[in-house]
């Protein structure tokens, strides 16, 4: 049919890109712990990072050194365990452009420090009050004092999506002239659209070349983890993300949604996806930030159906209501029962019970149900007092769920 969108012209499930060669950075221990209320302790960053690199996250942003004793002292201990073998991913120490900050970081032998530096005429004009040639000396100074250290250098264009392109080329230029291997391009006030972000990622790796880019995508738009596939798919081969999504306001591309999407768009696994929940749950608890049970990949919900439809589509074929299978994330599915629900799916439940109803009692039990809309989640015993009353005998929770 003429002018219509191919399903796998546009990645869905389609032939996967070649040129894609992407790995994630997890800041979970910097970017994350400025989360308003997030304060982790020394043996918590390094369960974190231990558990980042088991599940093969390729960089771990370890933290900013000279910010308070404690995170030197956590970014220290992950570069120990570095040493010794136990943590095998890169770990990156973050650093404002400042000698003070770079001596700081390099006194702790990371493979990598990364130095920021905002590059928007906004930065440079109120935050820095700076002119633009000031700050490209600033920059190449600061790489190149760093690069003295012995260390891979990564430089932040902060707040690159609201710079002038042409000077941003000059940065990543001088970056990269100084010694940068990398340059992260920071969407610091998630203002990106994908569309913007996949070409202005094309147009950086043609007129600045011979350098990597990261891709740092706040999410005050909910465009995050879209803006982060868009730039990989405009050249970007690291994606910074935080376990949960922390960061500071909104956050930044949670690793579960940027880890699961590649997988599902590009076919490409780029850690160990059934550790996920884990880490999910581990940084929960150290954070005291919730997980809303809709979110995707590690939510309560993310594989719990409801709706009659839902669940008479679920139980013939899973993928009628899923997009993967939650075995891929280490999760099960599971369905609720209440007043949306239909025959087969309380038919199912209770057969998993242990118990066989007749049609016209299955009726009767559905009728019940939905005569119960004060009943938000109808637990197995809730279920089996409504049967037991339908069927005239006693019923008791035998047969695991
Ligand atoms: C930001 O611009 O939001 C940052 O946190 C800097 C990110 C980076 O170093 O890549």
């Amino acid at each position: 049919m003429q002018g219509m969108i191919r399903r796998e012209e546009w990645g869905i499930g389609g032939p996967k890109p070649e040129r894609i060669r992407v790995g994630l950075l997890d800041s979970t221990l910097r970017e994350g712990e400025q989360t308003p209320g997030v304060s982790f302790t020394v043996e918590q960053k390094v369960e974190i990072a231990k558990l980042l690199s088991e599940a093969g996250v390729q960089m771990i942003e370890a933290g900013h050194p000279a910010v308070a004793p404690d995170v030197y002292e956590a970014v220290k201990r992950i570069i120990q365990l570095k040493k010794e073998g136990v943590i095998r991913s890169e770990i990156v120490a973050h650093s404002r452009a400042v000698k003070r900050d770079i001596e700081v970081a390099a006194e702790l032998e990371p493979d990598r420090i990364a130095i920021f530096y905002g590059v928007s005429d906004i930065h440079l004009r109120y935050k820095h009050r700076v002119s633009r040639e000031e700050a490209l000396s600033i920059i190449g100074e600061m790489v190149e004092y760093a690069k003295q250290h012995g260390v891979k250098v990564r430089f932040t264009a902060e707040d690159a999506t609201r710079a002038d392109y042409d000077y941003l080329v000059e940065v990543v230029k001088t970056a990269r002239d100084a010694g940068a291997d990398r340059v992260s391009i920071a969407d610091t006030v998630g203002i990106a659209t994908p569309a913007f972000m996949r070409r202005l990622f094309e147009s950086l790796t043609r007129d600045a070349p011979g350098v990597e880019f990261d891709v740092h995508a706040h999410n005050d738009l909910g465009l995050a983890t879209a803006n982060s596939l868009a730039a990989v798919e405009g050249g970007a081969t690291i994606i910074h993300v935080t376990v949960n999504g922390l960061g500071e306001r909104a956050g930044i591309t949670p690793l579960h949604e940027a880890a699961v999407a590649l997988k599902v768009h590009y076919g490409i696994e780029v850690i160990d996806l059934k550790l996920i929940p884990k880490l999910s749950r581990l940084v929960e608890r150290y954070s005291g930030i919730p997980v809303p049970p809709n979110t995707p990949v590690v939510g309560d919900n993310a594989f719990t159906h409801k709706a009659g439809v839902h669940v008479a589509g679920i139980l013939a074929n899973p993928e009628t209501y899923e997009p993967y299978p939650p075995e891929m994330v280490g999760r099960t599915r599971d369905y609720v029962i209440d007043k949306y629900t239909g025959k087969k799916a309380v038919k199912a439940r209770l057969e998993k019970l242990g118990v066989t109803v007749t049609d016209k009692e299955l009726e009767e039990i559905v009728r019940r149900i939905k005569a119960r809309p004060d009943i938000r989640y109808l637990r197995d015993e809730d279920l089996l007092e409504i049967a037991s009353e339908v069927m005239g005998k006693p019923l008791a929770l035998t047969a695991p769920r």
